[in-house]
């Protein structure tokens, strides 16, 4: 039995959630790494307490993923969540894996077929499982993730849609809702649909895609997000990270006080 290396990171999700500390995961894609921009996103992320990395992408350009990983494992102690845009992307040098059900779609393999396909490697590996209840929502511009998936995002202003597909998901055990409105997203996700959602579910809601300043990111958070995601915005301004971690920071200590 291989020992894991670092606290699990589901009891820490669900504490944040009842006592209402915001949380930030940095988005990194293997292929689209740029090593002097990788170093930089890295610092920043440090310093300013970014709670997770997600690593992940849709394609496998340069499968970079475990020279990825191995880097940013040199450097620092945050928690490495694969978010693995096929069954491909798999690796025990992360900690932790989004095993993800597509349920906002009806694509068979997304929602149960890779899983399968993957159990074995996840079972034998030490790699926490967070089973995932994934929602695309339409952001506005057709992402990569639904052209890959052969799947149809929620329609953005369809809230009673994500409040019900959330609410199947966690009837069927899964621990997260993941709202994304997908890499590079024009719109984000709604703030009446995250609030919505999250008050609908009693487990963690994670809310990603578009996400490009503080004030968006706080507002998500003050929707009820539990857990934003950023990537895109980073690749050509990594500082981003550490006024976004700022300002979610900020948030979760008026909270508390
Ligand atoms: C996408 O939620 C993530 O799956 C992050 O989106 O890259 O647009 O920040 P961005």
């Amino acid at each position: 039995m291989i020992k894991r290396r670092k606290p699990l990171i589901y009891p820490s999700l669900v504490a944040a959630r009842q006592n209402g500390r915001k949380q930030m995961a940095v988005l990194i894609d293997p292929d689209k790494l740029r090593l002097g921009n990788l170093d930089r996103l890295l610092k920043t992320s440090i310093d300013s307490g970014v709670h997770y990395f997600f690593i992940g992408g849709s394609l496998i350009v340069n499968n970079m993923l475990d020279a990825c990983l191995e880097i940013i494992s040199d450097h620092c102690e945050i928690p490495l969540v694969l978010f693995p845009g096929n069954s491909f992307q798999l690796s025990d040098k992360a900690d932790a894996i989004l095993f993800l059900s597509l349920i906002s779609g009806r694509n068979p393999e997304l929602l149960i077929g890779n899983h399968v396909i993957s159990a074995p490697f996840l079972k034998a590996s030490p790699l926490e499982i967070l089973s995932t209840g994934y929602m695309l929502v339409d952001g506005g511009v057709e992402t990569t993730v639904a052209y890959i998936s052969n799947t149809k995002p929620i329609p953005a202003h369809k809230d009673d849609i994500a409040v019900c597909t959330a609410l199947a998901g966690e009837m069927l055990g899964l621990k997260l809702i993941y709202l994304d409105a997908g890499s590079g997203a024009i719109r984000p996700v709604s703030e009446s649909m995250i609030e919505q959602v999250s008050a609908s579910v009693d487990i963690p809601v994670i809310v990603g895609g578009g996400i490009r300043s503080p004030e968006k990111a706080l507002a998500q958070v003050r929707a009820g997000a539990d857990l934003i995601v950023v990537g895109n915005a980073l690749e050509n301004d990594p500082s981003l990270a550490g006024e976004i971690a700022s300002a979610i920071h900020g948030y979760s200590l008026q909270q508390i006080t």
